[in-house]
């Protein structure tokens, strides 16, 4: 694996491109740590399962698994699905697995971001987070592909969304926290993800979901379904914080043209009704810094916007809401190549993310 230090992958001939486009695998973690999962993961432990085993219908699956977790990973896992040993913080494979960018040879390398637990010291949602900061190296290396060092930068792949053709779709809440990259401009940070993801426009939602501890990540608000097509994470109640939330990002959308030129089409997708989390269920999960991580009745981040486009198939979170069908048939009705798979999702929401934010697919 060759560090790439000089050169940028605009410079280079690459290009981040759409989740939509063929993927040759995904990457994610095995569960465990006690603070973010009830009972050290033992829940989360199956539903990640359930999620790799659909998208492994699709395509090659990699699971990452610490020592500990390594013969579990492998028993419950299936056989069609590889799992190395590889350490880590905790299990979002989103937001420090590489961001991958391809070439018109179809080459791939991958981005390796600074990742700091979503804000350092200042917000930041656990310390330390070395191990997560190394992966995205070392999964370059288990890949056999070259990676540009952008370790300067804090980014996580959660906070961005590109169509592939020259747009990339970001919140401001995240990329303009403070506790990533504060010294740097909306022009600064604009200008590196043009360079390193090929984009010419950057599209600033105002922000994303009421309670996303990511400091609202755009892959749990708005997504892309296909370039000039996104969806939005919607409501229709009006005494809901969320609804002034989504109302600020869908009038800035009709408003802005892609990298194209076009005026973005816009699918708005329900929210279910607001999710909290119940005293048991805060009984489950260690302390972090001393603090509980969660408290009892906190509402959660739920969305269903928070799913991964596999090769041939959608997996998208449920809730057990009566929403869940309703959203289910419309990611159906914009993906009618591909077939929607529902997975139960509440044991991956409590950790503070969903099925997108546990997952990372390798183009090509
Ligand atoms: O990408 C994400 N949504 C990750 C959330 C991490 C939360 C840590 N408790």
């Amino acid at each position: 694996m060759r560090q790439i230090k000089n050169g940028t992958p605009a410079g280079d001939g690459f290009r981040m491109p759409g989740e939509f486009e063929h993927h040759r695998g995904c990457i994610m973690i095995f569960p465990e740590r006690p603070d973010s999962w009830q009972y050290g993961g033992y829940a989360a432990r199956k539903a990640f399962a359930q999620v790799a085993e659909a998208i492994s219908r699709s395509e090659k699956v990699t699971v990452c698994a610490s020592g500990a977790q390594y013969d579990n990973a492998r028993a419950m896992l299936p056989e069609q699905i590889r799992v190395v040993e590889m350490s880590s913080n905790d299990a979002w494979a989103r937001d420090y697995a590489p961001t991958f960018v391809i070439n018109e040879k179809g080459e791939i390398r991958g981005i390796d971001w600074g990742f700091n637990a979503w804000g350092g010291l200042y917000d930041g949602l656990y310390f330390p987070w070395d191990q997560d900061n190394r992966m995205a190296r070392k999964l370059c290396d288990l890949l056999e592909t070259d990676v540009y060092d952008k370790r300067e930068f804090i980014l996580e792949g959660g906070s961005i969304h590109v169509d592939g053709e020259g747009t990339c779709l970001v919140t401001e809440t995240c990329l303009l926290s403070p506790g990533r990259n504060p010294g740097l401009s909306r022009e600064d940070i604009e200008e590196i993800l043009r360079k390193y993801l090929n984009v010419s426009t950057v599209l600033w939602l105002p922000c994303g979901i009421y309670k996303d501890e990511t400091n609202e990540h755009v892959d749990n608000i708005c997504a892309f379904v296909k370039p000039g097509e996104v969806v939005l994470a919607w409501t229709e109640d009006q005494d809901d914080v969320q609804y002034g939330m989504s109302r600020a990002c869908l009038e800035y959308l009709e408003r802005v043209t892609d990298a194209k030129g076009r005026r973005l089409k816009v699918h708005k997708l329900p929210l279910p009704k607001p999710v909290v989390i119940t005293g048991e269920e805060c009984a489950g999960l260690d302390n972090c810094w001393d603090e509980p991580t969660r408290t009892p009745g906190e509402r959660l981040a739920a969305s269903y916007v928070n799913f991964y486009i596999a090769n041939k198939a959608i997996v998208m979170p449920g809730f057990g809401d009566p929403a869940d069908a309703r959203a289910k048939e419309i990611l159906q009705g914009l993906f009618p190549g591909r077939e929607v798979i529902q997975i139960y999702a509440r044991d991956i929401l409590i950790g503070g993310g969903n099925i997108h934010c546990i997952t990372q697919q390798i183009p090509g």
